[in-house]
């Protein structure tokens, strides 16, 4: 057993680190106060190849891995959780699929721009009455001639109107709900429109919206996989995604604590610093041992999908783990600043605003213990 990084591991993670310092951590409270988006962040982090970690040189990537992939949205997110999620979507909710089920000819149409950074990318599975019930989905796909035509509604679109490609899941028999299949959606495809933009208590520079379609044309060679087995495709995305926002949540968690520890070497009381008194200094000591703890599970769970090992119980877990400690550490590291805590004048309320989002989206936890226990039941 190795815990050490490989020294391309450590380079991509110091390249990310400078590039979230210099260009992302500037403007992350005004981003989040304006919920505001900014495309050229996303372009800076495509020149630096973070939009194509994982794929293959030949479809625009940098031939790197998935823990080099949770590698870069932890510390993107040790920052800004919003530029975290972005790329999170980007790369394991609308890329993966396409490498590994779309077509050639999709790879090089669709995967290789998003790889390049040259295209955004989302994943529409969430309908207004289905959640967690992921296959009680209504949107449909009626085929005619050599195209499908769309009609429904997805919601909870991270990326939703800055994303050009969406990976959309509908049936293509409405009375069936196992003919669930999945569709690769360009934004300019007549009968696709973007609906309400969601305002929401975290994450707030990263866009939430509802997608919609009405009558929207899909060619046939936009399906995405077999006819029908759009479910599993939607599920094993979720399995990847999972261990991205894990990636996140301790990303966030980190960010918190670094703030925490040098706010309690500058704050005083009581004629010293507060890092000094004991009721400060083990709450930090708790942080960083949890944080290390869901950080381990998470690089762990890369590990095994970057070897070609099932992950999907492992992401499960890391997602659980660390979504968890996110909003703990978060409430903590508000503690530790106090009344200036809940200002926004120091970061950690933000931090703490945008850990709660990984408990809920990919899955909520209760959905993660679901997904655990129908595995060990299984195994
Ligand atoms: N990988 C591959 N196949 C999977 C799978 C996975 N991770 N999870 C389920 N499947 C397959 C099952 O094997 C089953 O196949 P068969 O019909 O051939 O037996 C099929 O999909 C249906 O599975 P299951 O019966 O478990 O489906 P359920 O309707 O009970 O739903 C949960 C399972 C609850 C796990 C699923 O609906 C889910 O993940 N919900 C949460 C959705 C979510 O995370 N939403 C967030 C969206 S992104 S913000």
């Amino acid at each position: 057993m190795n815990f050490r990084l490989s020294d391309e591991h450590t380079m991509i993670r110091k390249l990310v680190r400078d590039f979230a310092k210099k260009e992302v951590e500037p403007t992350a409270a005004e981003r989040d106060e304006n919920e505001r988006f900014e495309v050229e962040i996303f372009e800076k982090m495509a020149m630096l190849g973070l939009t194509g970690i994982p794929w293959p040189e030949k479809y625009g990537g940098i031939g790197s891995d998935y823990l080099a992939y949770c590698i870069a949205v932890e510390e993107l997110s040790r920052v800004c959780a919003s530029t975290g999620v972005t790329l999170s979507a980007h790369t394991s909710l609308a890329s993966w699929p396409i490498y590994a089920f779309g077509t050639e000819k999709q790879k090089q149409q669709y995967l290789r721009p998003m790889a390049e950074g040259k295209k955004i990318g989302a994943y529409g599975l969430t309908e207004s009455e289905s959640g967690s019930d992921a296959a009680s989905m209504k949107t449909t796909a009626r085929i005619n001639g050599n195209h499908y035509v769309l009609n429904g509604s997805k919601i909870f679109i991270t990326n939703g109107g800055v994303a050009d490609f969406y990976i959309v899941f509908a049936l293509t028999d409405p009375k069936d709900k196992r003919s669930a299949t999945a569709f690769i959606i360009e934004k300019d495809f007549p009968g696709f429109s973007i609906g309400k933009k969601e305002r929401k208590l975290g994450i707030r520079s990263s866009p939430t919206t509802t997608i919609i379609f009405e009558n929207c044309k899909v060619p046939v060679e936009n399906v995405l996989g077999e006819v029908g087995k759009g479910f599993k495709i939607a599920m094993m995305t979720l399995d990847g995604g999972r261990n991205g926002i894990a990636a996140q949540a301790v990303g966030i968690a980190q960010g918190a604590l670094d703030a925490a520890v040098a706010y309690s070497k500058e704050r005083k009381q009581f004629g010293r610093a507060i890092v000094e008194n004991q009721g400060i200094s083990f709450k930090l000591a708790d942080m960083a041992t949890s944080i290390e703890a869901a950080r381990l599970l998470t690089y762990q769970a890369a590990w095994l999908e970057s070897t070609g090992q099932p992950y999907g119980k492992a992401s499960a877990m890391s997602k659980l783990l660390a979504g968890d400690t996110a909003m703990k550490v978060t409430t903590e590291a508000v503690q530790v600043f106090g009344g200036y805590g809940y200002t926004k004048d120091y970061p950690v309320e933000r931090y703490m605003r945008d850990a709660k989002i990984t408990q809920i989206y990919e899955g909520t936890q209760e959905i993660q213990r679901l997904v655990i226990a129908r595995m060990l039941t299984k195994d």
